[in-house]
């Protein structure tokens, strides 16, 4: 039946199982609202396209299905960048879709003409101008495949405003489903005879063995082969229940209580470990355990990280292939459980500190006790990324969203509208530092609009107190990070949310408490004492002997 490119466009996009759209149109992309609004499909408005981007990443994150955004041509194109980096190196499956001017007459000269296709290249997976609206079928199918097939990342699809009017006749292309290859047995063997020789093997789970699909078979292979782990900050979480054998997050490349575990192993069997982390730990040229990798595809060699074995192909069947040939023949190691309770002690340590300022152990130790095991809480980047990585233990797939990829301040409140969005029956926690909040606390509105139940908890330091606390470590003088803040309550307040300031530290539960058993959009700004980075993270771990 004859149709038009925009029409034809959601009708693809409905095609691919597409429930929602974020964004920020402009004039080139009406013929596409328009098409919008007789969808299916929810058009979410926000109030700048580097929110929408980070709330397609996420709902790609959470999904493993693409989560698709739209804006204008160029300034609104543009503003999609971050967002295509953060989904581009923290593998996140997501569809952009830009409009341009009409490419076949130029009626406005260059206004506003930027090359958005070449802008996006180096940050995507794929990125294409639609030059005829019967392409729309393949193109949309193409894109989706590329986005989701390991590794999954960004697409650019760019849609000139005279494609999208253009006249159609293309039939919509039925998705197919991607059927991940599977390792080959001898590499299987390697790593089974390497497992077997270690007297004391670990599992370190990195950032693509967090794949929603994967939940099962890794719990399955932990809780089989019964071998300690620990993860990466972007693993966190990936492995459901086994607490015993969980030993804690690598937050730090080296010094941490975690290392002491990791040094004691002979052998790390490294999951999905993904290179854009900050590494996990240091590999020397001829030191420290070996390391059997296990991945989609081959691991990018560093000079950090150079496994001695590979196991290649869906992790899901590889890591079920290990356990069927490991039985329970694996050798346990004992010392790791007093390592284990060793490290736990410390991380609990000061966690009902009641001083006030807030300091981030306390915070952390409140934050779980007020999100169930199943509730979502979306970090913003600054210095207490650190204490939530070491300190917040996650039970549940993706229930802590961190960003050690691009890391990216200003994508906390974005990605927990998404997750709201995608989960409205869990709780959604956004934690954001005062500096991040601040650079798309515009959405503050979107979350009203959208009449979303969520928290924001915004730590003030009045500083971007990350920075500050680097360049004390690297002894420069405290200069130029300090800046002042809305009153956060009345801020709040303004776009309808309820705003709540914390001023003595046992506030802080019952009020995150009252904010999610109320409901609505609550903004609650808690003073923080970021004198124990020092004390802890610096001066504690420096000092640390290994034993
Ligand atoms: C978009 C962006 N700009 C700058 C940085 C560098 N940076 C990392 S953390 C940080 C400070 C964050 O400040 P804030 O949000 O207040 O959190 P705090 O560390 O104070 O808790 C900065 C400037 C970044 N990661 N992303
Ligand atoms: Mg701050």
């Amino acid at each position: 039946m004859p149709t038009k490119g925009s029409d034809l466009l959601v009708k693809a996009l409905e095609n691919e199982g597409v429930q929602r759209i974020f964004g920020l149109p402009g004039e080139e992309n009406l013929a596409v609202v328009e098409s919008l609004r007789k969808s299916r499909i929810e058009l979410v408005l926000t109030r700048h396209e580097q929110a929408a981007s980070f709330m397609a990443a996420t709902q790609g994150r959470l999904t493993g299905a693409p989560g698709v955004c739209l804006s204008t041509l160029g300034p609104g194109a543009l503003n999609f960048t971050t967002g295509a980096a953060y989904a581009y190196l923290g593998a996140m499956p997501m569809i952009m879709i830009t409009g341009q001017k009409a490419i076949m007459s130029a009626r406005q000269a260059r206004f506003q003409l930027v090359d958005i296709v070449g802008a996006m290249r180096p940050i995507t997976k794929m990125t294409r101008q639609i030059v005829s609206a019967d392409a729309i079928p393949a193109v949309v199918r193409d894109a989706f495949r590329v986005a989701t097939e390991e590794r999954p990342g960004p697409v650019h699809l760019e849609l000139p405003e005279d494609i999208a009017g253009e006249d159609a006749a293309a039939p919509l292309i039925p998705p197919h489903p991607i059927l991940r290859p599977v390792a080959s047995g001898a590499a299987v063997k390697v790593a089974v005879e390497l497992i077997l020789a270690a007297k004391r093997p670990l599992i370190m789970i990195g950032a693509a063995g967090n794949r929603p699909r994967l939940v099962e078979a890794l719990s399955d292979f932990v809780r089989r082969t019964q071998i300690p782990f620990f993860n990466t900050q972007m693993g966190k979480g990936a492995v459901t229940g086994n607490s015993e054998l969980y030993l804690g997050t690598a937050a730090l490349s080296e010094r941490d209580y975690i290392h002491e575990a990791i040094e004691h192993a002979d052998l790390i069997i490294a999951i999905g470990h993904d290179t854009v982390e900050k590494p996990p730990f240091l590999m020397g040229p001829n030191c420290g355990p070996r390391v059997v990798y296990i991945g989609y595809a081959s691991a990018t060699v560093e000079q950090v990280f150079h496994p001695d074995t590979e196991v290649i192909g869906d992790i899901g069947a590889t890591v079920t292939a290990l356990a069927d040939a490991l039985q329970q023949r694996v050798h346990a190691a004992a010392k790791f459980t007093a390592l284990r309770d060793k490290i736990r002690g410390h991380l609990a340590e000061r966690a009902e500190d009641d001083r006030f300022p807030v300091i981030p152990q306390r915070l952390i130790h409140d934050v779980r006790r007020v999100v169930p095991e199943d509730g979502i809480v979306c970090l913003d980047n600054g210095m207490y990324k650190i204490w939530f990585a070491r300190n917040y233990r996650t039970t549940v797939a993706n229930t802590l969203l961190l960003d050690n990829a691009l890391a990216t301040m200003g994508a906390g409140l974005p990605s927990a509208i998404s997750a709201k969005c995608i989960d409205p029956d869990k709780r959604v926690l956004a934690v954001c530092g005062d500096g991040g909040f601040m650079m798309n606390s515009q959405e503050m509105e979107t979350a009203v609009r959208l009449k979303l139940d969520l928290v924001v908890l915004v730590i003030e330091d009045s500083a971007y107190g990350m920075i500050r606390w680097k360049q004390a470590v690297d002894h420069f003088p405290d200069f130029g990070m300090t800046f002042g803040n809305p009153d956060f309550v009345a801020y709040a307040n303004s776009y309808g949310a309820h705003g709540h300031r914390i001023k003595a530290t046992s506030e802080l539960i019952p009020t995150l408490e009252k904010a999610f058993t109320e409901g609505g959009v609550h903004l609650v700004a808690v003073p923080v004492d970021y004198s124990e980075n020092m004390r802890v993270l610096v001066e504690e771990l420096g000092n640390r002997s290994i034993g």
